[in-house]
């Protein structure tokens, strides 16, 4: 590890694997299976005090004037520049995605820094006319107060930037509970931000202490997770995850009648049509389906392939796919690096075989390509190619979301059917049709077209741009983080009425009195 890196994660909760013990979580680098480091689990008690502090601070957090937090956001951004990339070695190293993707999601912290700065001083309201003489109705919005979020480990920094720079502008201070699979990162992000907290004079709160802004915790579902769900104190929690996790986190928020952005499972298809440029379908696939080795929530999952190319769309993808250096995420000129755990390959071989069961044909990697690395140390796969009979009804595997590189291919004969099937899943987070008719491409994007949140021409399911508002419906939980107007879900919206008149009209001209 190299000096940055050692400083990036140094933190009282951190030691080294050797010194671990069953209050710790270690750490493994999913190329080599090899401890990192250790990082001690926090109490339920811990977690309280860090409430404690980060809704202490947000009392005169909320009261700096948006621009000036902008200010120090963009400070937190510069840092991460500064940072670029030892940040995105620790990503890589600690969730086993290639460099570029390490690299490229601290650039999706940069640009959603950026994003953030420049919202800092467009946190815009509406002037509304108000049906009564002499009177102004405004509406405006304002921080919401301390917030919860929750991370996945598949975008260990990205998630916790989008959320965290963007309700920073807001005035919100924040809670992360991190995957306690990837905590190192978490720890690395946090230390970036608070040594740009610590070192400012913009902000000097009377109480409290600037780096609880970004407040940090780090610990299981039970002592953590749970509470923070069930804490009233967190007006919102912001939860990416699988769609189980998202139904509970709904049901308790819910409950308490609090705010959730869920950000969930997808199931994303690509619908290729016969006019389709087939080159840019591979491209587009591979890197949907193949890239973070099928771990983003993003992944394309489903092909739908019109019949007159579905032959050399698979030959294409089976050519592509022989050429997928799979190895050390670390290494120049690896595509693919490991799953994340053990589970995910389990979960992998698991749905392999389903798909065998329920008359799928495998093309490419499968069980076998599972089998070549059992000696391997690291948890690597074959990225695979499962073919689903024409005219079969959708699979029951196919529904649901295997965090793995598997793709399975549909033969379809009309747009119609497509959107049948691509709207089937109880999914709907990305989509993509390949296409050179505009009528396809319309239809696509019409109500009668994906039911995604978000829905691509020409361009696969994954990557998307920091600046739209990412999300899905269904069961993906309808949350939307990042770009567009997402900022509103973190703050309070206010209708203001002021009567500058001498007299006191009632709305709807009632008399009384
Ligand atoms: C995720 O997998 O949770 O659109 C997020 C993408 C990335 C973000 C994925 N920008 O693929």
């Amino acid at each position: 590890m190299t000096t940055t890196l050692t400083h990036l994660i140094q933190h009282p909760l951190v030691c080294e694997p050797s010194e671990a013990t069953d209050d710790h979580i270690i750490s493994y680098n999913p190329a080599t299976g090899e401890p990192i480091a250790a990082v001690r689990k926090q109490t339920t008690e811990e977690y309280n005090a860090q409430v404690e502090r980060s809704n202490a601070v947000f009392k005169e957090w909320r009261m700096l004037p948006a621009p000036k937090r902008g200010e120090l956001v963009r400070r937190i951004g510069n840092a991460f520049r500064e940072y670029e990339q030892p940040l995105g070695e620790l990503v890589s190293m600690e969730c086993g995605k290639i460099l570029a993707e390490g690299i490229g999601e601290v650039v999706e912290c940069i640009d959603i820094a950026d994003f953030a700065v420049g919202l800092s001083r467009q946190l815009y309201g509406l002037t509304i006319a108000s049906e009564r003489p002499r009177h102004q109705m405004i509406e405006q919005w304002q921080p919401l107060g301390t917030i919860g979020i929750i991370s996945a480990f598949n975008f260990p920094v990205a998630v916790w930037a989008w959320n965290s720079m963007l309700a920073a502008v807001c005035g919100d201070t924040m809670v992360w509970k991190p995957s306690d699979i990837t905590p190192l990162t978490a720890i690395a992000m946090t230390n970036v931000a608070h040594e740009v907290m610590r070192n400012q004079d913009i902000f000097t709160p009377e109480h409290g202490d600037p780096c609880d802004v970004f407040g940090l915790i780090i610990g299981t579902v039970e002592a953590v997770g749970e509470p923070m769900i069930a804490d009233r104190r967190l007006p919102l929690i912001s939860a990416t995850g699988s769609c189980r996790m998202g139904k509970r986190v709904g049901e308790v928020v819910g409950g308490r009648l609090g705010r959730s952005l869920l950000e969930l499972g997808g199931n994303n298809a690509i619908i290729i049509m016969e006019d389709a440029d087939l080159d840019m379908v591979i491209r587009g696939t591979l890197f949907g389906a193949v890239g973070t080795a099928g771990q983003r929530c993003t992944s394309t999952r489903r092909l739908l392939c019109h019949e007159s190319v579905v032959d050399k769309v698979v030959d294409g993808l089976l050519n592509a796919y022989k050429q997928v250096n799979i190895g050390n995420p670390l290494e120049d000129g690896t595509l693919m690096g490991p799953l994340i755990n053990e589970v995910a390959v389990e979960n992998m071989r698991s749905s392999i075989e389903q798909a065998t069961s329920e008359g799928c044909e495998i093309l490419c990697g499968g069980v076998e390509g599972i089998e070549r690395f059992a000696d391997t140390p690291g948890n690597y796969v074959e990225p695979t190619i499962v073919r689903v009979p024409k005219g079969a009804s959708m699979p029951e595997v196919v529904k649901e979301e295997t965090f793995a590189p598997i793709l399975y291919v549909f033969t379809i004969e009309t747009l119609d059917e497509a959107l049948e099937m691509h709207n089937e899943v109880d999914q709907g987070l990305s989509s993509a049709i390949f296409t050179n008719s505009m009528r396809n491409a319309g239809r696509f994007l019409s109500p009668e077209g994906s039911d995604c949140g978000i829905a691509n021409v020409n361009i696969g399911t994954s990557g998307a741009e920091i600046g739209g508002a990412f999300g899905g419906e269904k069961d993906t939980g309808g949350g939307r983080e990042s770009g567009s107007d997402s900022w509103k879900a973190y703050m309070r919206r206010q209708t203001c009425t002021s009567n500058w008149s001498a007299d006191m009209p009632l709305a709807q001209g009632i008399e009384f009195g």
